[in-house]
Order: C-alpha cells, then structure tokens, then sequence
C-alpha cells in the first residue's frame, strides 16, 4: 500500500499539458516548491517520440528524486523500469495489475484507475496499492473521461468498499472541491490543470495543499 500522505497532493503531468514559456520540468519545478506530495508522469498524444519521451522522464525523474518525491509513471510498464520508478499507475484498458507485477517485482506501487465499485474492488483484489477515483467533475484534460461521479458518487463508493485502499480523486478539481472530496473519504486530491495550466504553477500547487491539509484537520 502507498503511505496516505503521498496522495494528499498528487501531480499528474506530461508535455500536452504545459504551455510556452514554462517547460514540463519548469512545471515540475515549480509545483515541487509548491508542496506536491507525488508526480505521475503522464506523457500522452503528446507527439514526442519514443526517445523524447523517455528523456522528458529521465529529466522529470531526477527532479523528484532530489526532492524526494515519490515518482509514478502512467500506463508504460517500460518506462516506469527504465526510469526505476517509484510506481506505476493503470487504467482499465491497460495491463492487469498482475501481469504488471510480474514484470515489476514487489517493489513497485501500482495504482489503478477505477469508475466504479466493482472496478474498485477487482483491483483491491488485483492487489493495487492505491485507487485513482474519477473523474469527480467534467475535465478538458482527458478526451475519453467517463460521467463525472461527483463527490456523492466517491462517497457512496467509499462507504461500499469492503477492504480499505489508500485514495486519491482525479477529474477537474480545483482547490474549492477539496472540503467535500476529502470528507467523501479521499485520502488526497490528484490534478493536471489545476497546477499545469496556472500561470504561477507554484502557488497554485501551494493554495491547493494548503486546502488539503486544512480539511484533513477537521476530517
Ligand atoms: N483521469 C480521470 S480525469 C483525468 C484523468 C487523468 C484528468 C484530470 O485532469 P484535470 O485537469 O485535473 O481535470
Ligand atoms: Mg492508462
């Protein structure tokens, strides 16, 4: 199982999510001296190459590893070895949660994306170290998302689930939703735009855990 406290922040990003003039790993930066508490590197219809892609990781990976930041890849078993990653993270199209263990060894935490109760429990089951929750609310940054749950639907999955697994919610969240998602049972918080797409990456990444950590007082 992943430690909760990774999840309270968790940063999800890759190079079609950042704009001129900042960079992915001026992003990165900047969100790292915000606070994050975990980056998953999600590169995706992006237009990189192969060899673009795995140097954009390579870059990213060193910047979580001086910081000490817990380092995730989305959906490519390669590259998450390649890049010795911290862990891995698949949705329901990828790869089954074993087979990504078999090739991964123990060491490594994979995260599954689920929609649903079942889907939630198929991978408690699976063995998944923590569940990606989504989407919460309609978002830009992913073309294919499902219908937003909202923070009734993760509670009523929260409330359902007969084993309990670190969470963290995903899917259009600002630092507004963050009360109900945690009181809903979320761990933590995961966002792509919300730190991605602000001009001041940094503060935003800052207001964001600052909310996190207010509501998990009171929680
Ligand atoms: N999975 C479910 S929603 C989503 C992913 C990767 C996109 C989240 O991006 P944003 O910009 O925080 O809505
Ligand atoms: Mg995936």
């Amino acid at each position: 199982m992943v430690p909760a406290r990774h999840l309270s922040l968790y940063f999800v990003m890759g190079s079609q999510d950042c704009a001129p003039p900042l960079s992915p790993v001026d992003v990165l930066k900047k969100a790292i001296a915000g606070g994050i508490t975990c980056f998953q590197f999600r590169d995706k219809h992006s237009g990189l190459t192969m060899k673009e892609t795995l140097a954009l990781g390579r870059a990213l990976r060193s910047e979580c590893r001086q910081h000490h930041i817990p380092f995730i890849v989305n959906d490519r078993v390669d590259l998450a070895l390649l890049l010795e990653a911290d862990g891995i993270h698949v949705g329901q199209d990828d790869l089954p949660v074993e087979d990504v263990r078999a090739l991964t060894g123990d060491d490594m935490w994979v995260g599954v994306s689920v929609h649903t109760l079942q889907e939630a429990e198929e991978a408690i089951a699976s063995g998944a170290d923590y569940l990606g929750v989504g989407p919460m609310f309609p978002t830009r940054s992913k073309s294919d998302a499902k219908t937003p749950l909202g923070p009734e639907g993760l509670a009523a999955l929260c409330k359902q689930l007969t084993r309990p697994i670190p969470i963290v919610a995903i899917g259009g969240i600002r630092a507004a939703h963050v009360p109900d998602i945690l009181s809903a049972g979320a761990d933590g918080v995961a966002v792509i735009s919300a730190i991605a797409s602000q001009t001041d990456p940094e503060a935003a990444a800052r207001a964001l855990l600052q909310t996190v950590e207010t509501e998990r007082r009171k929680v």
